[in-house]
């Protein structure tokens, strides 16, 4: 008796154990330090793994290396504006160039480029270049996140705020505003590569296909995450909808100021949810890395509003699973030169998301 019991007692815990197993190993967080309002990392290619780029709202860029030792690469502070959507919004370093994606004093976008010392750690003094200049009608929809990818640096641009695009009345669909829109930067100045947005905060690459995925923030309706296969990134560029749709929503916005505009092939989104699910995406990343093997090709995303982090199948954006894991104010993913993943809170903490 007692050794059926036993018998069964073990079968149980094996079940039990093989369970999560097979769902997968569970994702857990792992902090990596505390912030001054952290709001996105990245690394450039080529630094050691555990070395990370933190972009803090407040207007400083600094480098965490191994053992949590700390440089500040730039500081911006007395450049930047403060409101709940405006400060320093975005980084990359492409070589030895840094480019930093902020609202100035007066409330619009700046994209300025710094040449960066040989080893990365600081800026050059007098080497700023103002590489994009942006008014801003109002303080929200400021989307923004700077990537760089095959030799080029891209920015994505909110809508210019207020409902329905009324602070810049249709600058969404309006191909000659780089409001709206994600753009990239070419030798003979910025081209919009995307329009029909309204406030993508964060959106990637992934570094391995080269397919595109934003997290495009809706209004009332409809979060969306849209995809877009890296054969069709570049001209001609493709139309996200807004603020004729919303998501999968037609018409949520009374003035439409002229409707569908240009000849971009109208991309529906990959999946789009509404406020039962959340409220604020923030895109993520496919995972490319090491460390979360049961994890690589799978999509990393967020909703700040309800804030669960989930993640999907690539490209189509299904078979969804929440983690069981949350992040507050989370306000951007990121990846570090190997491709591991991060989350960050605005409230304080990065993460680096693991399995073990
Ligand atoms: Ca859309």
């Amino acid at each position: 008796m007692r050794m059926r019991r036993t018998v069964t007692g073990v079968l149980v815990a094996m079940l039990v154990l093989a369970l999560p197993a097979l769902a997968g190993a569970a994702i857990k967080k792992r902090l990596v330090g505390n912030f001054d309002a952290p709001i996105q990392v990245f690394a450039p290619a080529g630094v050691p793994g555990s070395t990370l780029y933190v972009v803090e709202k407040g207007g400083k860029v600094i480098r965490r290396e191994k053992g949590g030792h700390r440089t500040v690469v730039l500081d911006i502070h007395g450049h930047v504006s403060g409101g709940n959507e405006q400060g320093l919004l975005s980084g990359v370093i492409a070589g030895r160039s840094l480019f930093v994606y902020f609202t100035n004093r007066h409330g619009d976008s700046r994209v300025v480029r710094y040449r960066l010392n040989r080893g990365l750690g600081h800026v050059v003094t007098g080497s700023q270049k103002t590489v994009l200049r942006q008014s801003q009608p109002a303080d929200n929809h400021n989307g923004g996140t700077l990537q760089f990818h095959q030799r080029h640096l891209y920015l994505s641009l909110g809508d210019g705020g207020g409902g329905c695009n009324d602070a810049a009345p249709g600058s969404a669909q309006d191909l000659g505003s780089k409001l709206g829109k994600l753009l990239r930067r070419d030798s003979d100045g910025w081209k919009i590569v995307g329009y029909g947005l309204r406030n993508p905060w964060r959106w990637s690459f992934d570094r391995t296909t080269g397919d595109l995925y934003i997290g495009d923030v809706g209004q009332d309706t409809r979060e969306e995450v849209d995809f877009l296969p890296a054969a069709k990134v570049g001209l001609p560029a493709e139309n996200y909808g807004w603020n004729v749709h919303e998501g999968t929503v037609s018409h949520t916005c009374v003035d439409e100021y002229g409707g569908i505009k240009g000849s971009g092939e109208l991309i529906a989104p990959a999946w789009d949810y509404g406020r039962s699910v959340g409220s604020t995406v923030i895109g993520g990343y496919v995972y490319r890395g090491s460390a979360m093997p049961g994890q690589r090709g799978r999509y990393f995303f967020g909703d700040i509003g309800a804030g669960w982090i989930r993640t999907a199948d690539a490209r189509t954006l299904k078979n969804r699973k929440t983690l069981g894991i949350s992040v507050g104010s989370l306000y951007s993913f990121g990846e570090n030169s190997r491709g591991e993943l991060y989350a960050v809170s605005g409230d304080g903490p990065v993460y680096r998301l693991i399995t073990n």
